[in-house]
């Protein structure tokens, strides 16, 4: 694609949709060119006039089939419903094999496809975590740039995508479905560590006395974590939705909201950015570093070193220092 980085910069601040998507196309290309140019246009944008907007940005957590995609359907259309526009990313790291992305989910979210106050993106195509993190975080502050008021981040829980995500999200919500037994349905508990609510979804019909029971389970497993400073007086909290009937979504949103409200008024929404920040600088340093080891030069040095000390003819720290000295990153490596 042939492409003019201040024309997209001027179509996103404006809220022009097809901007936005080439602008997300563009840093989710493995490209260095368009690597070099998605940066240029992230911190243009940073700077653009008038752009000083912040979205509420959730991250949404939880299994396959949980029904993820149907509450974004609910959730989102009432959001615009009340005047909001929202926009939705995922961050899947399997979506590389069919099923897991939202794109397929397209039928599930078929009236907020067709909204116009909504931007529905399904997960690069990718099965590295690093890249698509760092992608789908870029994403996250174009939609921000373009006005949009909140942000749905959406993974499945597999591996390390939901620290991902809560690494770029204000909230994270984690979406449970009602458990048979009283078994907390093993979720880990760095999972429960980094959620602010736990939704208790389908509590409705014959799973409604389950999804109650899940959710008293759910609240007591909260109290007893350690307290957080981030979190104001009955936080984190679980309670009960159905994204099907669409119920239990306003209250919802009212507790994210009153959470939001706390957290700006108490400094920690800045505090987290901040901390963010930090955290996305040091994973730009790591993927950078990795990149270095991937050049044809490296791998080469990588093989002729490693025969060495697997030839006994040096030892392994000094083959790496070598490495580290030759792709230029072992200056500070003493
Ligand atoms: N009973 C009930 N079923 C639901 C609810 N939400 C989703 N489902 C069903 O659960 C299945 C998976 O939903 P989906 O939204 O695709 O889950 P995802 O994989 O997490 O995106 C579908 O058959 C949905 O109709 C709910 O609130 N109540
Ligand atoms: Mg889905």
């Amino acid at each position: 694609m042939s492409i003019d980085i201040a024309q997209l910069e001027r179509g996103i601040v404006k809220g022009d949709r097809r901007a936005l998507s080439r602008a997300i196309t563009l840093v989710e290309s493995t490209r260095p060119d368009h690597r070099a140019m998605a940066a240029e246009l992230v911190e243009a944008l940073k700077g653009a006039d008038g752009v000083d907007r912040q979205a509420l940005r959730i991250g949404l957590s939880g299994t396959p089939g949980v029904g993820k995609s149907t509450f974004i359907e609910g959730f989102g259309g009432m959001l615009t419903g009340q005047g909001l526009r929202v926009a939705v990313l995922a961050v899947d790291p399997s979506s590389a094999r069919s099923g897991g992305s939202i794109l397929g989910d397209k039928t599930r979210m078929d009236r907020l496809s067709r909204d116009p106050n909504a931007f529905i993106r399904p997960s690069p195509s990718q099965t590295h975590l690093g890249g698509v993190g760092r992608r789908s975080r870029e994403a996250v502050a174009l939609c921000e740039a373009a006005g949009f008021d909140v942000v749905l981040i959406e993974t499945v829980g597999v591996g390390q995508s939901e620290t991902v995500v809560a690494e770029m999200s204000d909230l994270f919500v984690l979406l449970l479905a009602p458990a048979g037994g009283d078994e907390l349905q093993g979720v880990k508990r760095g999972i429960m560590e980094i959620a602010d609510i736990i939704l208790i979804n389908k509590a409705d019909g014959d799973l409604k006395s389950a999804a109650s029971r899940t959710c008293a389970d759910y609240s007591g497993a909260l109290r007893l974590l350690r307290k957080r400073p981030q979190d104001p007086e009955g936080f984190p909290k679980a309670m009960m939705v159905s994204a099907l009937e669409d119920t239990g979504m306003q209250p919802a949103w009212g507790e994210m909201q009153a959470l939001t409200k706390w957290r700006r008024e108490n400094g920690h929404w800045d505090a987290r950015r901040a901390a963010q920040a930090r955290y996305w600088f040091g994973e730009e340093v790591r993927q950078g570093l990795l990149s270095q080891l991937a050049t044809p030069e490296a791998r080469a040095a990588m093989e002729e070193l490693g025969a060495a000390v697997a030839e006994g003819r040096t030892t392994p720290a000094i083959a790496a220092r070598e490495l580290l000295e030759r792709i230029g990153a072992g200056v500070w490596n003493g």
